[in-house]
C-alpha cells in the first residue's frame, strides 16, 4: 500500500509540475476521487481552486464530483494505457459515480500524463512492472497490485460427488433374512406392550427435558395392541413399512432397542447412524423397510416388496404396511391398493384408525369413515377389528396372515384404536375434549390385556409387575446405551448418500469399436433392456403399455421374449409405478420403471425425491435402491406444453439420484446397461426426437461410464457444452463455423448428475470460450450449472463471458412455428456464436 501511494504521489507531483497539463485542466472546477478498493484508501484530485493539487484520505469522506472505484491493479493498467477506460467503466472494471461524462472529458487533457507513468516507475525502482507478465518474478510483484493472472482452474472448489467405487459393489445384496420361530403367548404380548410404552414414556420425558435433537416426536401411547398384535405375527423375512408413528411397530418386529434409542438420541451407534431419527428409523436386518415421514409412501413400498416376494423370492412371506386413517386420503393409497389387488400381491394393508389425522378428526377428513369399505372397492377382502384388544388383533390378524401365506392374495384390516397423547408431544390438543380422552383411558389396551390375564390366566398383580419391571429395565439400559453413545463424526455427513458402485459402470472411455451395424436410438434402448434382462433375472420392466411397445415402440417385442411377469403393463399410476419399483428395488430386484412422457414425472415426485433418492441416507446405509426410471423428454411432435417439456432441471442436483441423458444409439445402449447395473437410483432421460435416429453401435457387449462427458468433436476456438438433442445441433453448427475458419469443440455431457466439470474445464482451458446449448428454459437450467462451475473453478480461463443458449421462458406451444421457435437452428446458433466471440 505504501509503495503504491508513493508511486502515485510521485506521478501526480510530476503531472502538476508539468505546465502544459496544468493549463489544459485548469478551469474544470472538478474534484475527482479515486477509491482504491483493495487498499481502502482514496486519492482526491482537486481542480476547483487556483492551483490544482491532490491529497490522500483513508476515511474517504471528502466531497467529490465524480468517483472512480478501481483496484490498484486496474489503476496500474490504466496508467499503462492498457485499458479502454469507457469500456472498463461499462464492464465495471472501473465503477464510476457522479458526473462521469465530465470526468471522461478530462482524459484527452491527461494524455501527456500517461507518458509520465513509466518514468515515475523507473525512478521508483519498479521498471519490472513495465514488462509483460511472463516471468514468475513479475507475477509475484504484480501481486502487490491485487490480482494474479494464472490460466488454470481449481476443480477442488466444486464439492466432490459422494460416490465410492469399490471392487465388492457388484456383490451388494439386501440383508438375508431368517425366519424366527413363533410361539407368542398372551403374556409375551403384554410384555411387548409394556416395552413399547416404557420406550415412549421415556421419549415423552426426554423430549420435555430437551434431550432429543428434535422439535417433533409422534408417540403411539394407547395404540400398542396394534403394534404387538400385528408385528408379533411376523417373521424377520416378512417386510414391514410403517409411518412417523411407528416406534411400536418397529420394536414389535424385533428391532434392536438399544440402537433404536440411540437413533432417537441422534447418535452414531443408532440404527441409522443418527441420520434418520424417529420418523425414519428402521432395522433392515429385521425386514423393516422403514418408518416413513411421507404418510402414504409405505403403501407403495409395500406394493413393491410384495412384488419381490411373489416373483423373486417365491416364498410365503408377507409384505405388511401399517399407516394411519389420515393416510387413506392420499393418492398413493389408491394407486397402491389398485395395483396390489390387480397384481394379486401378498400384501397386508393395515390401517391403524386412531380417529385423527394430525388435528383433524376422521369425520372431518373422510367422506366415508368406515375405511375398510374403501378396500372393498378395490376387491380386497377387508376386516375391521378392535385395535385395542391385543389378543384379538394377534389372533385374527394371525389368521389373515396365514391366509396370505397360503394363497398369496392381499388383505386389508382396519384396526380401531385411539392415541392417548397429542399428535406430537407438546401440542395443545385443542381439537378434542377431555371427556373423549377420559372415555378412551378406560379402553387403554394395556389395562384390557392385564385384566384378561388376571381373569383368564389367573396371573397376579405381582406377576404383571414383574413383567413391567423387566420391560422398564430393558428401556433403562437402552437409555444408558444411547446417552453414552457418541455423536456421529463430522465426516459422516456426506457418507451413505450413494451405495458403492462397481468401476465397470463408472470408469472407461467412449470407444466406438469398428461398428458392424447401425441401430436406432429406440432399438438401442430395447437392446440394452433385453441384454440386461437376459443377464440378470432380477431385472424387470413396468410401465404404461410397455408390453405393446409403449407409446414410442421402444419396448416392442420384449414381452414375447421375457413374458408378462417381467414386461408388465401397469395402470396409469405414476406414483405407484415409481414407488412400487422403489419397494421392489429395496428388496432385491433391479426394476426399470417407464414413465410414458417425462412431463408425468411430476406425478411421481415423492417416490423419486423423498424415497428413491433419500432412503439410503435416511437409513444410514442399510438400504440401497438399484432402480432405473426411463422417460422421454422434449418437444417437436406437436403435443404442446404438457407432453413436451425438458424436465431435467427438476432432478439434477438431488443428492442420492443419478441423472443420465444419452444423445445417440451408442451412448443410449451403453449407458442404459450401466444404469441398470448401478446400485443407485438413476433417472434415464431419453429424447423423443432421437428415437428414430440411427447410429453405429459396438458389435460386442459393452457398458459406458456414468459421470463422464464425451468430447464428440475436438476444436480449438470455442467449447460448445450440450446434451441430448443439442449434440446434433452443435455438430451442424460446428460445420457452419468451420466453413468460416472457426474450430468448435463439442462436449456431450451425457451424465447431468454427476456433472463432469473436469472435461468442461479442460476444454475451456484450451479454447477460452464457453457456449452452453440446451432445450431447457434459460433460468435455472443445466447450462446455468455448467457456467456456474466454470465461473467458480476456472473463470480466468475465459477470454469473454460465456454464451448461454436455452429456450425462451414460456411453456411449449402447439402451433408448429411456435414450437419450432423453442429450439434454435444450427444457423441461428452459429450466428449467435459469431456475434458474441468473433
Ligand atoms: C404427504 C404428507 N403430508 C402431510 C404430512 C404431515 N403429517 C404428518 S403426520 C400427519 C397426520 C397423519 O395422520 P394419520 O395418517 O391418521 O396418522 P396418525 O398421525 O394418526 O398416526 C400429517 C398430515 C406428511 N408427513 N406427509
Amino acid at each position: 500500500k505504501e509503495e503504491f501511494i508513493k508511486i502515485l504521489s510521485a506521478l501526480w507531483e510530476e503531472i502538476f509540475n508539468t505546465p502544459e497539463i496544468v493549463q489544459s485542466v485548469a478551469g474544470e472546477k472538478l474534484r475527482v476521487k479515486f477509491r482504491f478498493s483493495d487498499l481502502n484508501i482514496s486519492m482526491y484530485i482537486d481542480l476547483t481552486g487556483e492551483t490544482p493539487h491532490f491529497f490522500w484520505s483513508e476515511d474517504g469522506e471528502e466531497p467529490f464530483d465524480v468517483e472512480m472505484i478501481l483496484s490498484s491493479q486496474t489503476s496500474h493498467l490504466f496508467w499503462m494505457e492498457k485499458l479502454n477506460v469507457p469500456l472498463s467503466i461499462a464492464s465495471r472494471k472501473i465503477i464510476a459515480k457522479g458526473s462521469v461524462q465530465k470526468a471522461l472529458k478530462l482524459l484527452p487533457a491527461l494524455k501527456p500524463a500517461f507518458a509520465l507513468y513509466p518514468q515515475t516507475l523507473k525512478k521508483m525502482g519498479r521498471e519490472d512492472l513495465l514488462k509483460e507478465a511472463t516471468t514468475q518474478k513479475r507475477k509475484k510483484r504484480l501481486h502487490l497490485f491485487g490480482r494474479h493472472t494464472k490460466r488454470g482452474y481449481r476443480l477442488e472448489v466444486i464439492p466432490s460427488f459422494p460416490l465410492e467405487l469399490n471392487e465388492e459393489a457388484d456383490k451388494i445384496q439386501p440383508p438375508v433374512l431368517h425366519n424366527k420361530p413363533m410361539n407368542i403367548r398372551p403374556q409375551d404380548l403384554l410384555h411387548m406392550m409394556y416395552l413399547i410404552r416404557a420406550f415412549e414414556r421415556h421419549l415423552s420425558q426426554a423430549f420435555k427435558e430437551g434431550r432429543l435433537p428434535t422439535e417433533a416426536i409422534h408417540l403411539s401411547i394407547g395404540q400398542e395392541a396394534v403394534a404387538a398384535g400385528v408385528c408379533m405375527n411376523l417373521r424377520d423375512s416378512d417386510y414391514l413399512n410403517t409411518t412417523h408413528r411407528g416406534h411400536g411397530h418397529i420394536i414389535a418386529k424385533g428391532a434392536d432397542i438399544n440402537k433404536m434409542m440411540a437413533e432417537l438420541y441422534g447418535k452414531r451407534e443408532g440404527l441409522c447412524k443418527g441420520k434418520g431419527g424417529s420418523m425414519h428409523v428402521t432395522d433392515g436386518s429385521k425386514g423393516i423397510l422403514g418408518a416413513n415421514g411421507i404418510v402414504g409412501a409405505g403403501y407403495l413400498l409395500a406394493l413393491g416388496a410384495g412384488f419381490t416376494i411373489k416373483h423373486h423370492k417365491k416364498s410365503d412371506d408377507v409384505s405388511v404396511v401399517i399407516a394411519g386413517d389420515g393416510s387413506v386420503n392420499q393418492g398413493m393409497f389408491h394407486e397402491a391398493m389398485n395395483m396390489i389387488a390387480l397384481f394379486e400381491l401378498p400384501v397386508l394393508v393395515i390401517v391403524e384408525n386412531n380417529r385423527y389425522g394430525e388435528f383433524t378428526s376422521i369425520e372431518r377428513h373422510s367422506a366415508e369413515t368406515e375405511l375398510h369399505k374403501r378396500a372393498r372397492a378395490y376387491t380386497l377382502e377387508a376386516h375391521v377389528l378392535d385395535g385395542n384388544d391385543a389378543q384379538t388383533v394377534y389372533k385374527e390378524v394371525g389368521k389373515i396372515i396365514e391366509h396370505i401365506r397360503r394363497d398369496g392374495k392381499p388383505r386389508f384390516v382396519e384396526l380401531l384404536t385411539y392415541r392417548l397423547h397429542g399428535h406430537m408431544e407438546g401440542e395443545p390438543e385443542l381439537y378434542r375434549d377431555s371427556k373423549e380422552k377420559e372415555e378412551f383411558l378406560h379402553k387403554d389396551p394395556i389395562h384390557i390385556l392385564e385384566q384378561d390375564l388376571i381373569n383368564a390366566l389367573q396371573m397376579t398383580k405381582k406377576d404383571l409387575d414383574k413383567l413391567k419391571l423387566e420391560a422398564e429395565r430393558v428401556i433403562t439400559e437402552a437409555v444408558a446405551f444411547a446417552e453414552q453413545a457418541a455423536e456421529p463424526p463430522a465426516d459422516d455427513l456426506t457418507k451413505d448418500v450413494y451405495a458403492p458402485e462397481s468401476k465397470n459402470c463408472f470408469e472407461g472411455d467412449f470407444v466406438l469399436d469398428k461398428a458392424v451395424s447401425e441401430m436406432s436410438y429406440a432399438q438401442a434402448v430395447n437392446s440394452a433392456l433385453a441384454e440386461e434382462m437376459e443377464r440378470d433375472e432380477r431385472v424387470f420392466l413396468w410401465g404404461e403399455d410397455v408390453s405393446l411397445g409403449g407409446y414410442f415402440n421402444v419396448t416392442e417385442g420384449l414381452v414375447d421374449r421375457f413374458g408378462p411377469k417381467r414386461i408388465i403393463d401397469t395402470p396409469i399410476s405414476e406414483n405407484a409405478i415409481v414407488g412400487g419399483a422403489v419397494g421392489a428395488a429395496m428388496t432385491g430386484m433391479r426394476p426399470v420403471a417407464e414413465i410414458l412422457f417425462a412431463d408425468f414425472l411430476t406425478c411421481a415426485m415423492d417416490p423419486i425425491l423423498n424415497q428413491a433418492a433419500k432412503l439410503r441416507y435416511m437409513t444410514g446405509g442399510q438400504v440401497f435402491v438399484p432402480l432405473t426410471i426411463r422417460t422421454p423428454v422434449g418437444s417437436g411432435i406437436g403435443m404442446a406444453a404438457q407432453h413436451s417439456q425438458a424436465m431435467e432441471r427438476f432432478f439434477f442436483g438431488i443428492p442420492g439420484l443419478i441423472v443420465i441423458a444419452p444423445s445417440d444409439a451408442f451412448t443410449a445402449k451403453g449407458l442404459l446397461k450401466s444404469a441398470i447395473r448401478s446400485n443407485n437410483p438413476v433417472l434415464f432421460i431419453e429424447h423423443k426426437l432421437l428415437y428414430a435416429d440411427a447410429g453405429p453401435i459396438n458389435p460386442d457387449e459393452y457398458t459406458l461410464p456414468i459421470g463422464k462427458a464425451r468430447v464428440v468433436k475436438k476444436g480449438e476456438d470455442l467449447s460448445i457444452v450440450t446434451y441430448l438433442l443439442g449434440v446434433g445441433i452443435a455438430r451442424q453448427t460446428a460445420k457452419i463455423l468451420a466453413a468460416e475458419g472457426i474450430d468448435a469443440e463439442i462436449i456431450d455431457l451425457l451424465s447431468l448428475y454427476p456433472l463432469d466439470v473436469k472435461t468442461v474445464l479442460e476444454s475451456v482451458k484450451k479454447t477460452g470460450r464457453l457456449v452452453t446449448l440446451e432445450e431447457e428454459p434459460f433460468t435455472g437450467s443445466i447450462g446455468s450449472e455448467v457456467i456456474s462451475c466454470v465461473a467458480l473453478a476456472g473463470l480466468a480461463l475465459l477470454k469473454k463471458p460465456p454464451l448461454k443458449i436455452a429456450s425462451p421462458e414460456n411453456p411449449i406451444a402447439y402451433a408448429k412455428n411456435l414450437e419450432n421457435a423453442m429450439t434454435p437452428s444450427p444457423e441461428e446458433v452459429a450466428k449467435m456464436i459469431k456475434e458474441k466471440f468473433f
